[in-house]
């Protein structure tokens, strides 16, 4: 940030309870023109608490998406049907973890430990998508996963690009990359099953079916019942409406299914020519805010897997800081290598 305002509240020499008051003033006005002129906001830079709280909520709960997102897609790594699907599947996992990791720290920057966040987590004070509830049944999930739910995420993620945050947004752009990579992975996938044999072919609609509504319930409630669309858009955090996003997906999916030669499973979607929108059917919600409850189909299952690889990954973390603590000790590399009798050149 960048502004007048913002060099002004700067300057403002400390004093009394007017003078502090004043300042504070100044701060929010640097902050408020900041946001108004589509300045990125920087982790140093005054930042509003609840701006910095809201942050903190949404980008902790896309980070443990993330991570707990790989488990679903896991359960078919040892099951691809090839070695080239193996592969794929695996670096598709390996990316989500590390999409993780730079959305855990862009949330450090804001003045949380990563520790902090993964037990709130791990203790159900933090949500993370409610897509991650639902359970990966036959091969061809994997192949509906990449393209609604990569799909449904990158839809939601590219406006994230532009998110008045800086750590965010620019984390956004990476993820969005390889998100977008994804998927086309499920894309492809899904094409070769539903050109392939009778069987393929229904396993194919049988992912779709199911995948087809959690996928629309990942942009998150209906606007009228979205608690912090209008303060996040106003923040810049949010670019677009939970409803507005879900519609252009679901503008994005329909002619998708054509050329794959599948069908969604919504008796209701049909073209409007007045809106220039798809209509389609009822979502039901109730699913939806039960699942968020801790009631869907594999919540149990995610949350125990997590804690689980946490603890048995304890011994990973002490040896990495045991290993940082040596290293910060240590002669540098370069002397090192001598020490070792190897060439410095
Ligand atoms: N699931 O007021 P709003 C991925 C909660 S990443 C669970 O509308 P907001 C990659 C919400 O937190 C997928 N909870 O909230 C991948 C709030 O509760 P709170 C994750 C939900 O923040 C692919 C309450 O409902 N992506 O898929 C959900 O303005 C394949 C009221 O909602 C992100 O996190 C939900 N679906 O809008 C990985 C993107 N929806 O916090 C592996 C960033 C809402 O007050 C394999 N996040 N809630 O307790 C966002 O864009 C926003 O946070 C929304 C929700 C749009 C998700």
């Amino acid at each position: 940030m960048a502004t007048a305002a913002a060099q002004k509240a700067a300057e403002t020499e400390p004093g009394g309870a007017g003078s502090t008051a004043a300042r504070a003033a100044e701060q929010q006005a640097a902050f408020d023109e900041a946001v108004a002129a589509d300045e990125r906001i920087e982790p140093r830079d005054w930042m509003p608490d609840a701006y910095r709280t809201s942050l903190i909520r949404q980008i902790a709960q896309h980070a443990h998406s993330e991570i707990i997102g790989m488990q679903p897609e896991a359960n078919w790594i040892t099951r691809a049907p090839s070695l080239r699907r193996k592969a794929i599947l695996m670096a598709k996992a390996q990316d989500e973890a590390g999409h993780g990791l730079y959305l855990y720290s862009a949330a450090e920057t804001l003045g949380v430990s990563r520790d902090e966040l993964l037990d709130k987590l791990h203790s159900g004070r933090q949500k993370y998508s409610s897509i991650f509830n639902y359970p990966t049944l036959t091969w061809a999930d994997v192949g509906a996963i990449g393209w609604l739910v990569d799909g449904a995420a990158i839809t939601n993620q590219v406006p994230l690009c532009r998110c008045s945050y800086g750590p965010y947004a620019r984390a956004m752009i990476r993820v969005c990359k390889e998100e977008s990579f994804h998927q086309r992975q499920g894309y492809e996938s899904l094409l070769a099953l539903s050109r392939g044999t009778q069987a393929q072919h229904e396993m194919a609609q049988d992912a779709v079916n199911r995948w087809w509504w959690p996928s629309l319930m990942m942009f998150g409630p209906p606007d009228e019942e979205s608690s912090h669309s209008e303060q996040s858009m106003t923040w810049k955090i949010k670019r677009h409406s939970n409803d507005e996003l879900r519609q252009r997906f679901v503008d994005i999916c329909v002619p998708q299914a054509e050329s794959l030669g599948l069908t969604l499973p919504d008796p209701d979607l049909k073209w409007n020519e007045a809106r220039g929108h798809h209509d389609f059917g009822p979502i039901d919600w109730t699913e939806f805010w039960d699942v968020l409850k801790g009631n869907g189909p594999c919540n149990d299952q995610r949350i125990t897997q997590r804690r689980r690889a946490h603890e048995e990954g304890a011994w990973v973390r002490e040896a990495a800081a045991a290993y940082a603590t040596k290293q910060a000790g240590a002669p540098r590399a370069d002397t090192a290598a001598t020490a070792h009798g190897e060439a410095t050149a």
